[in-house]
């Protein structure tokens, strides 16, 4: 809830409201007083934590009265958001800018543009927007000025940077500038998933690779946006430890600029406290956390996540400056965990999973609650937790058991046909279908199918593009009978963290 919050079991009507800036709030913090005259005092801290304020009040109001109260409120992180920095078919325009509106209602404040699969982001990264794309990033901007949110363009040039020519530096710094004059104040260097090479001629200038990014991150500080946050996606982001890349940076990279990590691993099962104390010291900064989380661009590919992150920290907030989510190319499907993340990235220290993600179900449901959270739970398993899959009731055999979960499962994803919001249905039509289609393969099992008819089924469940996480029914299958074509049962990620020392 909030950090600190008195209410009276007394309420009033708001008379007069009075607003006071802050500047000794926690950033993004603001408090609100209601006393028993009617008069009520908001102070805070930013443009956006006056608008976090408007709306605390409003939510304590009932029937045109608030109680009389003390609250304060502040984020964990400083800087909290979201990176479109998933290989995959960008956001179009319309999802991006109902992003906007969305991450200001889940009180985050930055939005990343970085995608991968945007080619003047990354491969064609040499080359000016056109015309028309352009308009759309300044719209875009626009947009997130309007809802307080902070925007950063960030750019992918590492692939083929040619480090000992003073020309690819001038192409990238007046590109950047072109969309600086698009009211872009912030920027962001992106340096990973490439090869960390030089040419013979840059090592020259250069000791290694990292001392180059330094220099040309330093470079585009200097000569775009020298008072402005600017972030750095280091080639070495993942791992708790230290390595020679980061103690180039240390040495080199201008301490204005802020570095991204992404835990102990790309898609990392768990981050400690410790791991973030670490990466302080490797870095000699706060890093800003980019959780790989819900993206869904690695393998198996077929998933689409739907839990409450996990595994974070509680005290993440004294070793990061930052936490932001990486989506997937599931645009809709992203708000439920992305909820769960804010309320992570505003709280981590009260964060508490299972009521985060209830509520952010409740909310996206809306009218088919009970539907929502049948299939939140059957796509929530991720890295950080899976329960155990039905593996035990199908060796049992617990037709019982396993009738009642296929029906209630059925049931639900009729439901959510009929009544889930529609964004909804079109984006996880593949994955409803799948479910259904392995719901009635069941029905036929169940009635003593015949494996002719049970083999039919495989065409279209192995050509789904996604898939939910137990598949333990088709495993099932395959051992039971040799099928020509036995369905596919994706592998799972190998899970790399251990806590031995
Ligand atoms: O995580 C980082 C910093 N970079 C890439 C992302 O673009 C990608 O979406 C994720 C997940 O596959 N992995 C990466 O390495």
């Amino acid at each position: 809830m909030y950090k600190e919050f008195y209410p009276l079991n007394q309420f009033v009507a708001i008379k007069k409201r009075r607003y006071r800036k802050d500047g000794a709030l926690p950033p993004d913090g603001f408090t609100v007083e209601v006393k028993s005259s009617g008069e009520c005092l908001i102070t805070y801290q930013s443009v956006r934590a006056k608008s976090y304020a408007r709306a605390a009040l409003k939510s304590q109001t009932i029937g045109g009265k608030a109680p009389v109260m003390r609250l304060k409120d502040y984020p964990s992180f400083p800087l909290r958001g979201v990176v479109e920095g998933f290989y995959g078919k960008p956001y179009t325009h319309e999802q991006r800018a109902a992003l906007m509106p969305l991450l200001k209602k889940l009180k985050m404040n930055a939005y990343i543009y970085a995608p991968k699969d945007d080619e003047y982001h990354r491969a064609r990264w040499r080359e000016d927007y056109p015309q028309a794309e352009a308009e759309k990033l300044k719209e875009l901007f626009e947009s997130a000025k309007k809802n307080e949110i902070d925007f950063f363009f960030a750019i992918s040039p590492g692939n083929d940077f040619d480090f000992a020519n003073g020309r690819d530096y001038e192409i990238l710094l007046q590109k950047l500038k072109k969309v600086k004059a698009m009211g872009v104040t912030k920027f962001a260097l992106l340096m990973d998933d490439i090869e960390p090479k030089l040419s013979e001629e840059a090592k020259k200038s250069f000791s290694s690779p990292a001392a180059a990014h330094a220099y040309l991150a330093n470079y585009l500080l200097e000569n775009l946006c020298p008072a402005s946050p600017f972030l750095f996606c280091p080639t070495d982001y993942m791992q708790n430890f230290d390595t020679p890349y980061r103690e180039e940076l240390r040495k080199t990279l201008d301490k204005k600029i802020e570095v991204f990590w992404t835990g102990y691993n790309t898609v990392a099962e768990a981050i400690t406290e410790e791991d973030g104390e670490t990466v302080t010291r490797a870095f000699d900064r706060k890093p800003v956390l980019w959780d790989n989380y819900p993206v869904n661009d690695f393998n198996p590919k077929r998933r689409v996540y739907f839990g409450a992150i996990a595994g974070r920290g509680r005290k993440l907030h004294e070793s990061h400056i930052g936490y932001i989510a990486n989506l997937s190319e599931l645009y809709e499907c992203n708000k439920i965990p992305l909820a769960t993340m804010a309320d992570y990235a505003w709280d981590c220290e009260g964060y508490d999973a299972e009521q985060s993600l209830e509520s952010a179900v409740r909310e996206y449901f809306k009218g088919c609650v009970n539907a929502g959270r049948v299939f939140v739970k059957e796509n929530a398993a991720n890295i950080m937790r899976a329960p155990l899959r039905r593996t035990k009731l199908f060796e049992t055999p617990n037709f019982k058991a396993l009738n009642r979960h296929y029906l209630r499962v059925y049931a639900a994803l009729i439901t959510l046909q009929e009544k889930a919001p529609e964004a909804f249905r079109e984006e996880a039509k593949e994955l409803i279908g799948f479910m259904k289609t392995e719901c009635e393969l069941y029905f036929r099992y169940q009635g003593g199918g015949k494996k002719e008819t049970m083999q039919a089924y495989a065409e279209p469940l192995n050509g789904s593009r996604y898939a939910p996480y137990d598949l333990s029914f088709l495993k099932h299958l395959n051992e039971t009978y040799s099928f020509e074509t036995p369905f596919t049962v994706d592998e799972d990620r190998v899970i790399y963290r251990n806590w031995e020392k």
